[in-house]
């Protein structure tokens, strides 16, 4: 596959893993996982054949690890972003003192004052990365940077998961965990509003 098709079939099966297992006619069991068998066969039948090593390939080269292989290659799930029921059967983790998160301005005010919420997804995502953060808030215009005392909520009692891929989930973030960096070192000016 070259870089086109790999990132084709790889939102592809994101979306299905995550959003509508529905579009190639299966359901995923109750926490999220599929055959790989099954999904190959349900993926031929809707128009998107690929072949084992084709789906190999693909999870092993996602950018963020958003798919996941169980130890015996059987069965394949996606390791967080849902929006289908499921139940991943992450352990809580001990966070780093401090994460992050990746928003946009026209949200910062409604984020300051009810505090980071999971939307339409099962969890908030926070992230060890400023950078990969930066790029999450750019999907929606300029991004704005958000520090979030994990450390302190774990201290607290909230309780947050640390996934496969190395991305943190938590129910919610309360405003007083939440600071706005404003212009860090200038890395906000190569975003123009
Ligand atoms: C915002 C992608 C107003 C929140 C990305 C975000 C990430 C609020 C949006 C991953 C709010 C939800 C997750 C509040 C939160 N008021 N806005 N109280 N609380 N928001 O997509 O974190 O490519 O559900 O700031 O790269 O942007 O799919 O979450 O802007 O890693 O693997 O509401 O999804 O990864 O948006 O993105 P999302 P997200 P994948």
């Amino acid at each position: 596959m070259n870089d086109k098709q790999r990132t084709k079939t790889s939102k592809f099966m994101s979306l299905v893993l995550r959003h509508s297992p529905q579009t190639v006619g299966i359901t995923l069991d109750a926490a999220g996982w599929i055959g790989v068998d099954e999904l190959l066969a349900a993926m031929a039948r809707h128009d998107h054949p690929i072949t084992r090593e084709q789906l190999m390939e693909v999870v092993s080269t996602n950018d963020k690890q958003r798919l996941c292989l169980s130890e015996d290659g059987a069965r394949i799930r996606a390791n967080q972003g849902h929006s289908v029921e499921v139940e991943l059967g992450y352990e809580p983790a001990t966070p780093p003192e401090m994460l992050y998160h990746g928003t946009t301005m026209r949200f910062v005010d409604s984020v300051l004052s009810q505090g980071l919420k999971k939307m339409q997804r099962h969890h908030v995502h926070l992230s060890e990365s400023i950078e990969q953060t930066m790029k999450v808030g750019q999907r929606r215009g300029r991004p704005v940077l958000l520090e979030i005392d994990s450390g302190q909520m774990h201290r607290d009692g909230l309780v947050l998961y640390r996934t496969p891929n190395n991305v943190w989930l938590t129910d919610h973030v309360p405003p007083h965990y939440i600071h706005l960096v404003l212009d860090t070192a200038g890395e906000q000016d190569a975003y123009p509003r």
